[in-house]
């Protein structure tokens, strides 16, 4: 425990001054967190610099499914990474709890796409907003800590 321990406090001490900058200084982020991130694996990390990634899928078969009915994530930006490798056209709606959209994807067929939004702590659902495909069963919760 003490050579894991000794390890973990720079990054947190580096991880936590740049997320100060963050905050005062707009222009320069985007470059300074990429940097940091490529020697840090752990997902902890990423969160704190509102990287977070959920992976969904449909189902290959072309079957009115994603591949689980229910995602988490924490609290901040999200970056939805959605494959549909089916033949069926498919998207993804992310709606809070008062079906508010809060973010969306492109319908797509046969590749990835991705969709970008900021969640709070409570409880979303997601969907596909193709005619019929939401009551087929293309729909799941996403559950914000
Ligand atoms: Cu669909």
């Amino acid at each position: 425990m003490k050579a894991s321990w000794k390890y973990l406090v720079v990054p947190l001490a580096v991880g936590a001054l740049i997320f100060a900058g963050c905050g005062s200084d707009d222009s320069s982020d985007d470059s300074g967190s990429s940097d940091t991130t490529t020697t840090q694996s752990q997902p902890a990390d990423n969160s704190a610099m509102g990287g977070q990634v959920l992976k969904l899928a449909a189902d290959p078969s072309g079957a009115l499914a994603y591949d689980t009915t229910e995602l988490s994530a924490k609290s901040g930006k999200v970056t939805l990474d959605f494959t549909n490798d089916s033949p069926v056209g498919h998207d993804v709606v992310i709606e809070d709890s008062n079906g508010k959209e809060v973010g969306s994807t492109d319908v797509i067929t046969g590749q990835s796409t991705t969709a970008e939004f900021t969640v709070k702590p409570g409880t979303y659902t997601f969907y596909c907003s193709l005619p019929g495909h939401e009551e087929a069963g293309m729909k799941g919760t996403l559950t914000v800590k």
